[in-house]
C-alpha cells in the first residue's frame, strides 16, 4: 500500500546568525530536536538564504540548518551573503593577489563578523565556503518556488546553462558569476540581490551599513508605482522629498500559477503577502527588534496573511 503524503513547508526568512530567534521559531512551529537535528513529522523547513553575517551565532546557525538539510528535514538556497562569501575567498585568476569579491571597506563591513567567528582562512572557513558552493540558487517544487530575492522567468531560463540539474552553480561558473563582463554576473545580481533603479540626479540615501547609495532596490512585486518613494526600498528615515519624483518603469507582472516565496528585503511591521502568489518572509531578524518569520504553506495556491507565524 502506498501512502501518499503531501509535503508541506515552513518557509523561513533571512537568519543572519540569529540562532536564538531560529530556535524560538522552531519551537513555536512544533519542530523537535533529535540526534539528527530538528525535524517536524509533517513539515519540511525551507531556508531562503542569508544565514550568515551580522549576528552573534553564525556557526551555530549554519550547523543547525545543515543538520536539517543533511537529514532531509529541510532545504536551503543561496542568499547574497553566502554568494558574496564565496567571492571573498575566491582568488582572481587575472590578478593573483586579489579576490573575485574585492576586499574593500564596504565589503569588509558587511562580512567582518562572519570572518571573526569563523576565523578567516581557517579550515572551518574553507569547509563552510565549500558548503555554500553546493547551495541551489532557487527551488522549484510541484506547487511552489523559492528564491532569495527576485523571481524572473527570463533570468531563470537564461541562467540554466550555468547551473547543474539541482540549480547549483557549476564549478566552472563560479569565476564568471563575479565577473561584471559576464552575463552570469547580472543574472546572479537579480536573483540574489533583486532589481535596482538609479535614483534621480543628486539624490542619495544611506543604507543599513551607513554606505551612501545612488541606486535603490525596488519592489519588483508591484504591479505599478508612481513615484520613487512608492517603488524603492529605502529606510523610512532616509526617505526624502526628492523621491517624490515621478518614476517611469515597466513591470513584469508575475502571473504564473505557482506561488513564489522569497526573503532579502528587511521588511518591517506585521507580515503580509505581497500578492496572492508572492510572499516575502524577511522581517529584519538581524535587528534587535526585528522578527524571524515563517510562512506555513499547507498546499494552498492562493497565499494568505493568516499563514505567517512569528
Ligand atoms: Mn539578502
Amino acid at each position: 500500500m502506498v501512502i501518499w503524503v503531501n509535503i508541506m513547508f515552513d518557509i523561513v526568512g533571512d537568519i543572519h546568525g540569529q540562532a536564538i530567534k531560529l530556535k524560538q521559531l522552531l519551537a513555536k512551529l512544533g519542530y523537535r530536536q533529535s540526534d539528527q537535528g530538528y525535524y517536524h513529522p509533517e513539515y519540511k523547513m525551507i531556508f531562503v538564504g542569508d544565514l550568515i553575517d551580522r549576528g552573534n551565532y553564525q556557526i551555530e546557525t549554519l550547523q543547525l540548518v545543515k543538520d536539517m538539510v543533511d537529514n532531509q528535514n529541510g532545504y536551503v538556497i543561496m542568499g547574497n551573503h553566502e554568494f558574496n562569501a564565496i567571492g571573498w575567498i575566491t582568488p582572481d585568476p587575472k590578478h593573483p593577489s586579489q579576490f573575485m569579491r574585492k576586499h574593500n571597506t564596504v565589503h569588509h563591513k558587511q562580512h567582518h563578523i562572519f570572518l571573526q567567528q569563523i576565523v578567516e582562512n581557517s579550515q572551518q572557513h574553507e569547509y563552510w565556503i565549500n558548503w555554500f558552493k553546493t547551495l541551489p540558487l532557487f527551488l522549484e517544487f510541484d506547487q511552489i518556488r523559492v528564491i532569495h530575492a527576485c523571481w524572473d522567468n527570463n533570468i531563470i531560463r537564461a541562467i540554466q546553462s550555468y547551473l547543474d540539474d539541482q540549480h547549483r552553480l557549476l564549478t566552472s561558473s563560479i569565476i564568471d558569476a563575479f565577473n561584471k563582463q559576464n552575463p552570469l554576473f547580472d543574472y546572479c545580481e537579480i536573483l540574489l540581490k533583486g532589481k535596482e533603479i538609479t535614483l534621480p540626479d543628486s539624490v542619495y540615501y544611506f543604507d543599513k551599513e551607513g554606505t551612501k547609495r545612488h541606486k535603490s532596490r525596488i519592489k519588483w512585486w508591484l504591479e505599478q508605482a508612481n513615484t520613487f518613494n512608492e517603488l524603492c526600498l529605502i529606510p523610512d528615515e532616509e526617505k526624502n522629498i526628492a523621491l517624490e519624483h515621478t518614476v517611469d518603469v515597466k513591470f513584469d507582472e508575475y502571473t504564473d500559477s505557482k506561488p513564489v516565496f522569497f526573503g532579502h528585503y528587511w521588511l518591517t511591521g506585521l507580515p503580509a503577502i505581497q500578492t496572492s502568489k508572492l510572499a516575502c518572509v524577511d522581517y529584519s531578524a538581524a535587528l534587535p527588534q526585528g522578527k524571524l518569520v515563517a510562512y506555513r504553506w499547507q498546499g494552498e495556491s492562493l497565499l494568505t496573511n493568516a499563514h505567517f507565524i512569528f
